[in-house]
């Protein structure tokens, strides 16, 4: 008999709705759990990349919209190694955030259609699970103010969730919609919840291609 797979758990949402938080939390008591369980994030800001990336987010320097989509892309695909390997290991990996980041972002921008900012992610490990912790725009903003990288105003981020729903209606993923507006320990009981689930049900099917 094959042994046990990882899975792949993402956590999905628009800025301030507590993903990193949620994430961490998440990794710690599955670990506590003694479950095999690391914590991996998007933009990975230290590979070369990454580091194009981040000093694109810090307004350092000014990259063409398409060619800074199929940057975050090559950031995803740079790690898929990686996530194989891990999830034949039988680690399940938590994700802060994945290519629905990278669609909704680029979607939220003048001329972009969702249809083209799929395609470079066509083909990455498909998730067994994506959490969208769902905060509305003036909720996020109540979390006091924004830093001062680029995408982090109320009008962008506006567009970014409405990108979100559009993505969430595609049924072959594993969406669960979580209100993000309640306290980090209930989120976290919630989110816990459904990952255990996630993990029992990955048992049942390989690791699939996400968009193909
Ligand atoms: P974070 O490190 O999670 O705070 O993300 C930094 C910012 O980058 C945040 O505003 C969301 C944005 N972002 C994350 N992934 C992508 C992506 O794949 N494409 C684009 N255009 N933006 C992204």
């Amino acid at each position: 008999m094959a042994g046990r797979r990882g899975a792949l758990i993402v956590l999905e949402g628009v800025d301030r709705a507590g993903k990193s938080t949620q994430s961490r939390k998440l990794v710690e008591a599955l670990q506590g759990k003694g479950h095999r369980a690391e914590l991996l994030r998007f933009p990975e800001r230290t590979t070369e990349i990454g580091r194009l990336i981040s000093s694109y987010l810090e307004k350092k320097n000014n990259l063409e919209d398409h060619t800074v989509h199929l940057l975050f892309s090559a950031n995803r695909w740079e790690q898929v190694p990686f996530i194989k390997e891990k999830l034949n290991q039988g680690v399940t990996l938590v994700v802060d955030r994945y290519a629905f980041s990278g669609v909704a972002f680029t979607g939220a921008k003048e001329n972009f259609s969702l249809e083209w900012c799929k395609q470079p992610d066509v083909g990455l490990p498909k998730p067994d699970l994506v959490l969208f912790l769902h905060l509305n725009t003036s909720e996020a903003a109540k979390r006091g103010d924004f830093g001062n990288e680029r995408y982090e105003n109320s009008c962008f981020q506006e567009q970014v969730l409405q990108c979100f729903y559009s993505l969430m209606k595609d049924k072959s993923l594993n969406w669960k919609v979580i209100d993000a507006s309640k306290s980090i320990e209930d989120l976290h009981k919630e989110i816990k919840s459904f990952a255990e689930e996630a993990m029992q049900e990955a048992q049942h099917r390989p690791i699939g291609e996400l968009w193909k």
